[in-house]
């Protein structure tokens, strides 16, 4: 088994108000790790604007702002551009957000700060519903998941919709760099934020945040049910630099959808005709992610109009 090699530096201490088990913690804690001290986190309304903080302490060895859920594109827009004033070049802004602040609520502000290239990191950590103000649906909740806004009850079976791609909504910008990362996949993880804390622009991470009491397993289980997401095809792993995506983790065959599904509460109403559909849409992602992979069918940023060598002169 290969030994693990990750910074022993931790900015994110005990003492948050964090649920056991938080897939969402761990996020952080790892995000820390890589990124170091120099770093200002801008949080919206979400559960990590209550982990962090139940005054008067914090459980952050670095500089938070608390933003409205609506604007995390916007604050870290201005947070680099107040740095950037006072000639602290050196220091990573991230703005850290959760599914409900990043797909819905505050997509206008992300596409804001993608479009005008503010050097900066945004994450959207995942858990797949609004948790902190009790399990409400999101874009990003999956189809057929319960929640308390697609509950399980008379004909109701969950969520209908599926889920919003926002690795697709994000690439259309062109960022510097984008990348999926699992917590419990540390390892690549890690090089992943090293990798974009040494680039320049926007970059974006979509984290996947398992999440006990909204997702209905045991807060034990969070470390399996990432590495099953993962290896079902469910959540793959992959980067995209220059139009180019890379998939950074292929462990063989694929294991079937269902054993991710059977390990949560909140699917457990779905029908093996249900079953079966949810690991025909995880086939074709994937294979969709394959065909991008070798036939590098993303589009490359586009070449500047205004400095290319033919515009004529004013
Ligand atoms: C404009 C606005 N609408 C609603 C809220 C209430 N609110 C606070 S936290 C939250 C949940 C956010 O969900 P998500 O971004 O997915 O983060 P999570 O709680 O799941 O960590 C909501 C709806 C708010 N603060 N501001
Ligand atoms: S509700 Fe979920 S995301 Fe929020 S602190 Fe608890 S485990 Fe973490
Ligand atoms: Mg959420």
């Amino acid at each position: 088994m290969a030994k693990l090699t990750l910074p022993a530096q931790e900015l994110m201490y005990s003492g948050h108000s964090a649920c056991p088990g938080c897939g969402a913690a761990l996020a952080m804690r790892l995000l820390l790790k890589g990124l170091g001290p120099r770093t200002v986190v801008s949080v919206p309304a979400c559960c990590w604007t209550v982990i962090a903080t139940p005054y008067p302490t914090t459980a952050l060895g670095v500089s938070m702002m608390d933003n409205p859920i609506e604007a995390t594109g916007a604050s870290i827009s201005g947070i680099r551009a107040a740095l950037d004033a006072m000639g602290q070049k050196d220091v990573t802004v991230v703005g850290f957000a959760g599914d409900g602040g990043t797909a819905d609520i505050g997509i206008q502000a992300l596409s804001g700060m993608l479009e005008r290239r503010t050097n900066a990191i945004y994450v959207m950590y995942d858990n797949e519903a609004y948790m902190n103000t009790g399990v409400q649906r999101s874009g990003e909740t999956p189809e057929g998941a319960w929640t308390t806004t697609t509950p399980v009850e008379g004909h109701e079976r969950g969520k209908v919709e599926p889920k919003k791609d926002m690795m697709a909504i994000v690439l259309a910008h062109h960022p510097t760099y984008a990348a999926t990362l699992n917590p419990s996949f540390p390892e690549d993880f890690e090089r992943k934020v090293e990798k974009a804390k040494g680039m320049v622009g926007p970059r974006f991470f979509h984290i996947f945040a398992p999440c006990s009491p909204g997702w209905r397993f045991d807060s034990q289980k969070t470390i399996a049910i990432g590495r099953l997401a993962t290896d079902t095809g469910v959540f793959p792993l992959y980067e995209v630099e220059d139009g180019r995506l890379h998939i950074t983790r292929k462990a063989g065959t694929l294991k079937p959808v269902e054993e991710y599904i059977r390990a949560q509460g909140r699917f457990r109403h779905l029908t093996p005709q249900n079953i079966a559909t949810a690991q025909e849409q995880v086939h074709e992602h994937w294979e969709k992610l394959l065909a991008l992979e070798r036939e590098s069918l993303l589009a490359a940023p586009p070449k500047s109009a205004v400095t290319a060598p033919s515009a004529p002169s004013a």
